[in-house]
């Protein structure tokens, strides 16, 4: 069941990757949703090539099944990064908060599969023409750094205009998105707030808990003036920031003030003074579970809703 041309590429069982977030994707993460059939991925984020590097090294010890990593190419490592991603021959790469057009080509002539984060019909178009895998749609739902328009009115105009496999992403946790996605043209689907709060995710227990009282209206987006919005769980530091946002503070200030922010509430649990990045969709997880569990309620629950809505027709 659902067992689209993204999972014969990635070599997955369920076409649902996980979401390359800085600080909180680590080796278990992965590792946990590949051996529960989808694809996870460890997250570079800001980190040096060496941390990166030990990530992989683990999760290669603790799996056999195919994972990949997010690269940041706003980070100041980027290129020793892509080095060890390289060397490593990781099985995919996805990348995040750029345009990677200038690395498909290295990735490509040693067989990992390459799936940009895209925020626009333009850049996937490129991404095709440069020989992208697939591209990831990322819609404005997501949390952490985000692009401007929705998931439901990206995705398909994106599917239309390409016919590498599509990614959804942004506000989806559960069968019902799951399978909304697919109905956009999707061929499957990146989720990251939920697997947050999954029981492998080694992000602190202040950060999970966090994310559990997270109501609707929660995940707000602060740092547009620095050209790229961050979506973050309302707190003391997000509100913090949006004053002094208002007051004008400079693209150089917010940076400066950003920095170090998430892995303050993600490792230390400084939930109040750090950054809880997360998406819109927080509103709607209510427990911590195992990645299998997960993952396989979401397989279940769009194959009900499928049933259901075919008794419509
Ligand atoms: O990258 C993410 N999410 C992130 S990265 C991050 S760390 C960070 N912190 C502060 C400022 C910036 C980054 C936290 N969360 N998601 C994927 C994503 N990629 N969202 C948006 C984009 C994107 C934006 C522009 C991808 C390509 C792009 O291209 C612009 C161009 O040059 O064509």
């Amino acid at each position: 069941m659902f067992h689209t041309k993204l999972c014969d590429i990635l070599n997955i069982k369920y076409p649902i990757i996980q979401g390359g977030m800085a600080w909180v994707a680590t080796a278990e993460l992965a590792v946990a949703v590949s051996e529960a059939g989808g694809l996870g991925i460890i997250a570079a984020g800001n980190a040096p090539a060496e941390v990166v590097l030990k990530e992989i090294k683990k999760a290669k010890k603790m799996t056999n099944k195919p994972f990949g990593v997010n690269v940041m190419l706003l980070s100041p490592f980027i290129d020793e990064v892509i080095e060890v991603v390289l060397a490593e021959r990781v099985s995919v790469i996805t990348t995040g908060a750029g345009n990677p057009s200038k690395y498909i080509k290295q990735f490509q002539e040693i067989g990992t599969k390459v799936i940009p984060v895209v925020p626009s019909i333009a850049l996937a178009k490129r991404m095709e023409k440069l020989g992208a895998d697939a591209v990831i749609v990322e819609g404005t739902e997501a949390g952490g750094h985000i692009g401007e328009l929705t998931t439901m009115v990206l995705v398909p105009q994106i599917a239309s205009e390409i016919k590498i496999p599509v990614i959804a992403a942004g506000g989806i946790a559960d069968g019902r998105g799951f399978l909304a996605a697919l109905s956009l043209g999707a061929d499957g689907v990146q989720i990251g707030t939920m697997f947050i709060c999954s029981t492998e995710c080694t992000a602190h227990e202040k950060y999970k808990q966090k994310l559990l009282r997270a109501k609707d209206r929660d995940a707000i987006v602060t740092a547009r003036v620095s050209g790229h919005p961050v979506r973050v769980l309302k707190n003391k530091f997000a509100k913090e920031l949006m004053k002094l946002e208002e007051e004008g503070i400079t693209k150089k200030e917010l940076e400066e003030i950003g920095a170090g922010k998430l892995r303050l509430a993600a490792v230390d649990g400084d939930v109040d003074n750090g950054s809880v990045m997360a998406g819109q969709i927080a509103g709607m997880i209510k427990n911590i579970k195992p990645c299998k569990e997960l993952i396989e309620g979401i397989i279940i629950e769009a194959k009900t809703r499928l049933d259901s809505l075919s008794k419509f027709c």
